[in-house]
C-alpha cells in the first residue's frame, strides 16, 4: 500500500498536514522527523495513527527508505528563522540545502508520485510592489530565504531533469495553534501571545510598521492537500498566503483586544536581513490549486490564543 510522508511532521506545519491527511481517511501516514524543533506531543491525539520514524534529512541512508515508493512527500523539514540562519548558519544551510536535496534524491529514486515543498515568502525580499506575484524576480536577503529558494530551484530542476513531480508553496508567515513560542527565533505572533498571557512586554524590532500577510496554519494544511492533488502543476511555484497583509502594530493591538490586556511593547532595533512587507498575489494558487483560506486573521488569533491559553492551564 503506498503511503505519505511528512518530513517534519512533528513540527507545527508538518503535524497540522498529518492531521489533515488522517483525516481525509489517508491510511499510512509515516512521519519523519529529527525531533530538533519539532515535539512528539504535537502528535499527540494522532500518534497511534502514524509511523513516526526518528530520522534526519541530512542522511540519505536513514531516509531513503522511508520515502521510497511514496505516494506524495510533503516536505517540511527545516530549520526556519531568518536570523537563525544569519545567527548559526551552517545547521540550516545543512538542513535546508542539503537535506532538501536529499528528500528529493530519495523521491526521485524511491520513485515517489510528488513532492510538496514548503517554500518560503521570504525568497521575494523586498519588492517595489505589493501584492508580491510568483512571476517576480526573487531577491533574498537573508541565509534562510537563499536556502528555501534553492529547495524551489532544485525542485524545478529534479523536475525538469528526473520527470519527479514537484511543486513549492511560498508560506506566508504562518501561525496558529502548536507552533512552539519557547525560543528568541520563534514566529512574532507567537511570541506576541505569549506575552499577552504573561503580562510581560514583547519587542517589536524598528518601527512595527513593516507588515506580513499572516497565514492560518490549517489553511495552509489544506493547501497542502490540494497542491498534493491538482493536475498540470509539476515544477510550478504558488504563493500560499492570505491574501491580506497587517503591521506588527497593528496585530499587537489585536493581541491586546482578545486578551484584555493593555501592555505598550518595547521598540527595538530593525533586524538584520528583515523584509519591510510581505503580502501574497493569491491569483496564481486560487486558479490551479483551488485556493481557498477561510480564516480571518482575528479568527485564527482567536483560536490560536485558546490553544495557548489552554496549554499554559495544563503546565499549572
Ligand atoms: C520569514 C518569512 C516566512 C517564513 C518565516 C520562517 C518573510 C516576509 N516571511 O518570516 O514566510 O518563511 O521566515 O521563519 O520573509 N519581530 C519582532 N519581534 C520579535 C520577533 C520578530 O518585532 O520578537 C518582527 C521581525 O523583525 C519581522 C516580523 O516580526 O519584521 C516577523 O518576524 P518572524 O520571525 O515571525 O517572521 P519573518 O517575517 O522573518
Amino acid at each position: 500500500m503506498s503511503h505519505y510522508v511528512v518530513t517534519g511532521g512533528a513540527g507545527f506545519i508538518g503535524s497540522a498536514i498529518v492531521r489533515r491527511l488522517l483525516q481525509e481517511g489517508a491510511r499510512r501516514v509515516v512521519v519523519v522527523d529529527n525531533l530538533l524543533t519539532g515535539h512528539e506531543a504535537n502528535l499527540e491525539e494522532v500518534r497511534h495513527a502514524v509511523d513516526l520514524q526518528i530520522a534526519d534529512i541530512r542522511n540519505y541512508a536513514e531516509i531513503a527508505p522511508l520515502i521510497r515508493g511514496a505516494a506524495v512527500v510533503f516536505h517540511e523539514a527545516a530549520i526556519p528563522s531568518v536570523p537563525r540562519s544569519i545567527d548559526d548558519p551552517v545547521p540550516s544551510h545543512e538542513i535546508n540545502i542539503d537535506g532538501t536535496f536529499n528528500v528529493l534524491r530519495a523521491a526521485h529514486e524511491g520513485k515517489a508520485g510528488r513532492v510538496v515543498y514548503a517554500a518560503s515568502s521570504s525568497a521575494y525580499g523586498d519588492t517595489l510592489v505589493l501584492p508580491k506575484v510568483e512571476s517576480m524576480n526573487p531577491q533574498p536577503k537573508s541565509p534562510y530565504a537563499l536556502q528555501k529558494l534553492v529547495g524551489e530551484y532544485y525542485c524545478n530542476i529534479f523536475t525538469g531533469v528526473y520527470g519527479l513531480e514537484t511543486v513549492a508553496i511560498r508560506y506566508f508567515n504562518v501561525y496558529g495553534p502548536r507552533q512552539d513560542p519557547s525560543s528568541p527565533y520563534s514566529g512574532v505572533l507567537s511570541l506576541f501571545l505569549k506575552a499577552a498571557l504573561e503580562h510581560t512586554q514583547p519587542t517589536i524590532f524598528g518601527d512595527g510598521e513593516q507588515s506580513r500577510d499572516f497565514t492560518y496554519v490549517e489553511d495552509v494544511a489544506e493547501l497542502n492537500l490540494r497542491a498534493a492533488r491538482a493536475g498540470n502543476v509539476a515544477g510550478k511555484i504558488y504563493n500560499g498566503g492570505n491574501g491580506g497583509r497587517i503591521t506588527l502594530n497593528q496585530a499587537w493591538a489585536t493581541v491586546q483586544k482578545l486578551e484584555g490586556v493593555d501592555i505598550p511593547p518595547l521598540y527595538g532595533g530593525p533586524r538584520a536581513g528583515d523584509v519591510r512587507d510581505s503580502q501574497a498575489d493569491t491569483t496564481a494558487a486560487v486558479r490551479d490549486l483551488g485556493h481557498a483560506p477561510r480564516y480571518s486573521f482575528e479568527e485564527g488569533m482567536r483560536l490560536t490564543l485558546e490553544w495557548y491559553r489552554k496549554q499554559a492551564a495544563v503546565a499549572k
